[in-house]
């Protein structure tokens, strides 16, 4: 997206009483006189696309896009999203990792959903880089399924230098016998959250990426799905992890794969290759003790071709992450994540015992510790909306490296120790499973955040 340029005077919002490891991460992304105002228009509607190359399967868009168009932009640029809702229910949109103003953050608790043939502007300032994305926010086992996400990029003044970006958008889809998408329920959807046989790469099954020997390049990778996880792997050959859900971490971290949970982003530097190798992209198998289990599994092919000059500098430190608070700081908040037995729905997903949970209160500027336990024998991936935090400890153990967060896979019977920290930004919040079909079933909570 091109951005056109205006001053915005009311953009630029000091967090004077935010503490002082969030308010160094806040200034750094203070935007400059110059900064931009970009301006994206999209519009939900029915559409069809072929992932296959061939049958169409009739989809829900943005712009008619399956994934709906990437938006790209600086930090401290504000973005400005004229919606439009074509179809035929009502829909909202979440920015998804974004530290958006509660107001613009697109859940049914602060805005009402948009109905069909309605609009609403969102308006927010972009004060993290990092790749984000952004999906409904409203009856999403079946409108983030259908087609409607897409990624959200948001470059920082500091980016580590490669030949060539891409972003991909991975996602899967059940289709029925007719090839279109299967009709959403059942028990074991609702049990493990909604697995398709269909991968997709932006919306392609399969393709194949094409990387010119000698360069490497920057992947920005988002786990749009539903309910999978996907154990990457790049043809069992290293690559670098750059960032997560929040943005760079300190170091690059060299690994052979990585795990991306529901909702879950990874950037990677990859490459370099010789001309000539040929690379499968792939889930390798990840058991979430799911009643359905599945093998390694093909999302693309890298094909290496003839060499071209690097200008790639990738920098031993990439940026500093202050820790939030200390591995052995006591928790003021335990967030249990369960199931209960249900007579009319069989089994209910829910937190502190409840469904749709209601929170207590946090207070801006006091810092959250949370105890994320999950008691049920499968995984979830525990999201955060509006704030990043830092995972302490997983059952005890730090991380071998810090990071933001806004999406982290609690394991079956594990505890994860997150810190987090409420800035000024007061009103309505929400945490929950992101997997989809656990949290429509109720493995979810508001909370508030206060002055
Ligand atoms: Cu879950």
């Amino acid at each position: 997206m091109a951005p056109p340029t205006h001053h915005d005077p009311d953009a630029h919002r000091p967090a004077h009483d935010a503490p002082a490891a969030y308010r160094r991460a806040f200034d750094a992304a203070q935007p400059d006189p110059e900064r931009s105002v970009v301006r994206v228009e999209l519009a939900a509607r029915e559409c069809d696309f072929s992932p296959a190359g061939g049958r169409f399967v009739r989809a829900w868009g943005y712009n008619g896009r399956v994934p709906g168009p990437p938006i790209e932009a600086r930090v401290g640029d504000v973005l400005e999203v004229a919606f439009t809702n074509h179809l035929p229910e009502a829909t909202n949109i979440h920015w998804h990792g974004l530290r958006v103003p509660a107001a613009m953050d697109g859940t049914e608790t602060v805005q009402t959903p948009v109905a069909p043939g309605e609009s609403f502007i969102y308006r927010f300032r972009l004060p993290d880089a990092g790749t984000f994305w952004y999906h409904p926010h409203h009856h999403e086992t079946v409108q983030i399924e259908r087609g409607l996400h897409g990624a959200l990029i948001v470059r920082g003044a500091d980016e580590p230098v490669t030949d060539r970006e891409r972003i991909l958008v991975l996602d899967d889809l059940r289709l029925d016998k007719k090839g279109q998408i299967a009709p959403f329920g059942g028990l074991v959807e609702g049990h493990d959250g909604r697995e398709g046989d269909v991968r997709l790469v932006n919306g392609d099954v399969e393709p194949v990426l094409t990387v010119a020997a000698g360069q490497v390049e920057r992947w920005r990778v988002i786990n749009a799905s539903s309910a999978r996880y996907i154990r990457l792997s790049i043809g069992g050959v290293p690559f670098r992890i750059l960032g997560t859900d929040g943005g760079l971490i300190e170091s690059p971290i060299t690994v052979t794969e990585a795990l991306l949970a529901a909702a879950d982003r990874l950037d990677l530097a990859v490459g370099p290759f010789t001309e000539g190798q040929e690379l499968a992209v792939e889930a390798l198998p990840y058991s979430r003790r799911t009643i359905r289990t599945r093998k390694t599994e093909r999302f693309a092919t890298v094909r290496v071709g003839p060499a071209q000059p690097s200008r790639a500098s990738i920098p031993d430190r990439l940026r500093t992450i202050p820790p939030l608070a200390p591995v052995t700081a006591a928790p003021t908040r335990t967030v249990t994540l369960g199931v209960k037995t249900s007579l009319r729905r069989g089994v209910d997903f829910v937190i502190n015992k409840e469904r749709h949970h209601h929170d207590q209160p946090v207070k801006s500027g006091a810092l959250q510790v949370w105890d994320v336990v999950n008691t049920t024998l499968m995984d979830h991936p525990f999201h955060l909306h509006g704030f990043f935090f830092q995972v302490l400890s997983v059952n005890g153990e730090p991380p071998a490296w810090r990071s933001w967060e806004d999406v982290v896979n609690v394991p079956p019977r594990a505890t994860v120790r997150i810190a987090w920290l409420p800035d000024d930004r007061v009103g309505s919040w929400m945490y929950h499973c992101h997997i989809l079909e656990h949290h429509a079933s109720g493995m979810m909570a508001h909370f508030d955040v206060v002055a």
